[in-house]
């Protein structure tokens, strides 16, 4: 027998498809005009925009100085300031809140700066406590969810052996993520933010970016604190991995009633063979080794990857037989930060190649950015030379991660493109780049969702423009334009950007298709996204809801002919309010 509760909510759900193919058309024919090439994208597909606490923060609030503070420092005066004023987030939060939500922003992703909020003798800093209470509460009164960030790249100079300003070669800071003792450290500030902080944040995820801080930060000494060495460079990613672990499991043991999911935010650009020949195909895999499997292989299959081991040896730290078991299985969905792509060719005599490897020396592979077939650039450059724009290698890597790690439940985390200030405001905030940028990278990541990969969704970098690390005010990845002198009037006022209003209409759900009413299960919001149903399983809930389905609309005609009862009783809300 079929419970009249159920039919109610069957016919409900009829309802409510139909209701929302009429907002469609409407929507359709709203945006079909203009610049954008909308794609569109199931109704739990989650929407989002991100930033980094160093990034935008500024010091305000007197806070306590890190490696990044430390190290721009030495770039001189100019840079100091850019970072000491941020975007002056730490004092605009509610107007920046408000800006999100009236842009639609539902799900916001922010890191917290662990300086703010932690003392060397690890007590906790009420204030910083209080600062990120109050952020969390001006985002969460005007519906904006918080995805929190433990760790993007600000490591406090108290984790530092030295507090002075070490010699160029050592960088600014001696230790720190090289040592053992800031595992520790770090999961004890985990589990002061899980304790203070931990009530109703649903999306964690550890470190940002553990290879670029390993890589930039330890080996190239381009980013802070600016150390050359490539045994530190592995031992800082190995100590990274220990670290997240550690919170994980901190987490998993202590605050599990809070019920969030973590991850760790991982980078990876999308590694092309620059040929057919088996030796650049070969190339291009190992190198997609050291670009996603050096972090991704120890968390999803217990170690780093075996052409990793053969290349580098006892460089390459070795895990315990604990900690294997810690770290593999320490995520909950797979956080993927990507922004562009090269091709790799293979060089067979080391000597020749140009590039050195993670150990030091030469390696067997050499990036280009032309193929070796049309010679033609991979993609058009952005403001960063590092970036091309390449679309088609955001879907290689989502396959890549579906196929390699066991279909995760993946959330782009971070992607998006810089373009350079131009002549007046309104050139500026006329980014129709970004624009193109944006749907050809959605459209990418919805190729890979149609060949199975599990996309759960997206967060474009950045929403504001903000500080680039050395490379300070003058790269803008924002949707929001920030006019840090006061060129155009005040100082540090916001522009939206044509950008902001295209992405808009996608995190207001305007591009959601209707749920096909067989699918097993409908996903209504990103929570359900987490939920894997099985094929065989999916087919007998078809079967079911077809026969449902039927009697449903039997017993409503009837119930229509025996004097109307008022068949939608159901929660009449637009389906998407709650999905994006
Ligand atoms: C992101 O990293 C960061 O998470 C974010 O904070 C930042 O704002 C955003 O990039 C834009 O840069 O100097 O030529 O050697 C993306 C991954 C890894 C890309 C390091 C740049 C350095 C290139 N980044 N990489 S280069």
């Amino acid at each position: 027998m079929v419970s009249s509760t159920f039919v109610v909510v069957l016919i409900g759900v009829v309802a409510r498809a139909s209701a929302q193919t009429h907002a469609h058309q409407h929507h359709r024919r709203e945006t079909s005009h203009g610049e954008g090439n909308f794609v569109t994208f199931p109704p739990s597909f989650a929407f989002g925009v991100g930033t980094s606490a160093w990034q935008i923060e500024g010091n305000g609030g007197d806070r306590p100085r890190s490696v990044w503070d430390a190290f721009v420092s030495e770039l001189g005066e100019e840079k100091r300031v850019e970072a000491e004023r941020g975007i002056g987030f730490h004092e605009l939060y509610a107007t920046d809140a408000q800006m999100m939500a009236d842009a639609g922003v539902k799900h916001f992703k922010m890191s917290l700066s662990w300086p703010r909020l932690m003392r060397a003798d690890g007590s906790a800093i009420d204030e910083g406590f209080e600062y990120y209470q109050n952020v969390f509460g001006a985002l969460r009164e005007r519906g904006v969810e918080p995805h929190v960030t433990l760790f993007h790249w600000d490591t406090p100079m108290w984790c530092c052996a030295n507090e002075t300003i070490a010699s160029a070669r050592g960088g600014v800071c001696e230790g720190a993520w090289v040592k053992d003792e800031i595992v520790k450290d770090f999961e004890r500030y985990a589990d002061a933010v899980f304790s203070r902080l931990g009530k109703g944040i649903k999306y964690w995820t550890t470190i940002s970016e553990p290879k670029t801080v390993a890589e930039m930060g330890y080996g190239a000494g381009l980013h802070a604190p600016g150390r050359r060495s490539v045994e530190e460079q592995l031992k800082v990613g190995h100590n990274m991995l220990r670290a997240h672990a550690l919170a994980v499991a901190l987490y998993r043991e202590k605050y599990s009633q809070f019920g969030g999911k973590l991850s760790i935010n991982l980078n990876s650009a999308w590694v092309e063979p620059a040929s057919d020949s088996p030796e650049d195909v070969g190339a291009a895999a190992n190198a997609m080794d050291e670009e996603l499997g050096w972090f991704a292989d120890p968390i999803y299959k217990g170690d780093y990857p075996a052409s990793m081991r053969a290349r580098l040896g006892s460089f390459l730290p070795e895990f315990t037989e604990e900690e294997r078991v810690l770290v593999k299985g320490s995520v909950d969905y797979f956080a993927l930060n990507h922004y562009t792509s090269y091709f790799v060719k293979h060089v067979a005599d080391t000597r020749a190649s140009s590039q050195l490897g993670l150990s030091g020396k030469p390696q067997p592979w050499e990036i280009t950015l032309e193929s070796e077939k049309s010679k033609k650039p991979i993609g058009k450059e952005a403001q960063s030379d590092w970036l091309h724009i390449v679309p088609w290698g955001l879907e290689k890597v989502l396959l890549h991660i579906k196929d390699r790690y066991d279909d995760p439940a993946i959330m782009i985390s971070e992607n998006g493109v810089d373009i350079a200030e131009r002549g007046d405001i309104a050139e500026t905030l006329d980014d129709t780049t970004r624009v193109k940028f944006i749907d050809a990278y959605l459209g990418a990541a919805r190729e890979a969702m149609r060949k199975g990969a599990n996309v759960v969704g997206y967060f474009y970098w950045s929403m504001f423009d903000n500080v680039e690390w050395v490379d300070g005010r003058s790269k803008r990845f924002g949707l929001v334009y920030v006019d840090y002198d006061g060129k155009y009037g005040e100082a540090m006022k916001r522009y939206p950007k044509k950008s902001l209003e295209h992405f808009s209409s996608y995190m207001r759900g305007e591009h959601a298709e209707e749920p096909a009413l067989g699918a097993a299960r409908v996903r209504h919001s990103l929570d359900d996204s987490f939920v894997r149903v099985d094929s065989k399983r999916q087919g007998e809930i078809f079967a079911l809801q077809g026969m449902a389905l039927t009697i449903a609309c039997v017993y409503a005609a009837a119930a229509a002919f025996a004097g109307g009862v008022k068949i939608v009783e159901q929660d009449e809300r637009d389906e998407r309010s709650s999905l994006v």
